[in-house]
């Protein structure tokens, strides 16, 4: 029977309520996703913290393959001048990784923002809760978002929301003003050209993350939204290194995206080393909606026929639930709790064993 290389992401010890010990008992599941947060972006992963971080959960009985996120520094996606010392940064960082093992880096080109949500906490009505998004609760000014981001993860960091980098947010939009979807695909290009090469001779693949939710907010350009995007961006550099996260919560949030036939499409052309798999709940007709749990019948998404399309192409690349809810009094980082992911891996993994058998 084929394997899932299920993994599950971890924040570190330093930061996370969860422990590698925890992970270990989930079963099925043999992979940490990580990443060293304490690394300024742009700045290169130091060799002995990525390989203590190896150790640790090497140790623990896990294995550390995939790393998400190596974030791209914003000069990069604006195009500046000053682009060129952070890809030789990244260019640094890969081969480090490599060196440690790492065969995936999972990484999103999203100007600014990483994902975003309008409520961090929502109050499901069996008394769990998950994150939502509401385009009309989205506020105007993007410094109230960040303020509001803040403030509803109640102490967790956030990945993707580095203080430092967004601290002078206003600078950052002006610097992003004359950047709009074809130069931002552009800047994409010039990116991959120099470390796609580099990826393999190190083998290892990048995989890009959907833009979450998937469309323009607050005028700053997605050039991951959907599968036209996907096909745009797998010829910017044509590669099996050059490839994609495959994001069911982010690219289902458009319900126009028919995700098996994103997975049909790119799987077997070997562009897939990652997958997330998570559902959502449409709460209107607007495509408002909120997380759920991961089976079907908890959300919009038809989990099944997702795996189906992973199994039908013989998906072997590495995968991991995503977000759900924080459930049974857990105060766990939003997306990030123990309990519905260990639920998620449990469905997802039966869901398999049942198309393995079938
Ligand atoms: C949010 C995550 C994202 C994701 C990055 C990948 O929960 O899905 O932060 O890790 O976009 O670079």
């Amino acid at each position: 029977m084929s394997q899932l290389k299920m993994g599950f992401r971890w924040f570190g010890s330093k930061d996370d309520n969860i422990s590698l010990t925890q992970i270990r008992q989930i079963p099925g599941t043999k992979q940490v996703v990580g990443a060293l947060f304490d690394v300024p972006v742009g700045e290169v992963w130091p060799q002995e913290k990525i390989d203590a971080l190896k150790q640790e959960v090497t140790a623990a009985g896990l294995k550390l393959e995939v790393i998400e996120s190596v974030n791209i520094h914003d000069d990069i996606k604006i195009g500046l001048p000053t682009r060129d010392r952070y890809i030789e940064n990244y260019i640094q960082t890969i081969k480090n990784l490599a060196k440690a093992g790492i065969k995936v880096i999972c990484y999103n080109f999203m100007p600014v923002f990483d994902w975003l949500r309008t409520d961090l906490h929502h109050q499901l009505a069996d008394g769990s809760n998950a994150m939502m998004y509401e385009q009309a609760k989205l506020p105007k000014d993007p410094e109230a978002l960040m303020a509001q981001m803040k403030s509803g993860s109640r102490g967790f960091s956030l990945p993707g929301w580095e203080p430092e980098r967004l601290a002078a947010l206003q600078d950052l939009f002006d610097a992003y003003q004359d950047v709009d979807e074809v130069k931002l695909l552009e800047n994409c290009k010039y990116f991959l050209d120099a470390i796609i090469p580099v990826c393999e001779q190190y083998d290892v693949r990048m995989a890009m993350h959907p833009d979450d939710p998937p469309k323009p907010l607050f005028g700053l350009p997605r050039i991951y939204k959907n599968l036209a995007d996907m096909q745009r961006i797998e010829k910017l550099h044509e590669s099996r290194y050059n490839g994609f996260t495959i994001c069911t919560g982010s690219l289902g949030e458009n319900p126009a995206n028919d995700l098996p036939a994103i997975i049909r499409e790119f799987v077997p052309k070997d562009r897939v080393p990652f997958m997330h798999v998570r559902n959502i709940k449409f709460v209107n007709q607007q495509g408002d909606f909120h997380e759920s749990a991961h089976p079907s019948s908890q959300g919009s998404l038809d989990m099944f026929e997702i795996m189906k399309a992973l199994h039908d192409t013989n998906y072997d690349g590495y995968i991991r639930p995503d977000h759900g809810r924080n459930i049974w009094g857990e105060d766990g980082r939003p997306g990030y709790g123990l309990y519905d992911r260990a639920l998620g891996i449990t469905y997802l993994t039966g869901l398999w064993e049942a198309l393995e058998k079938m």
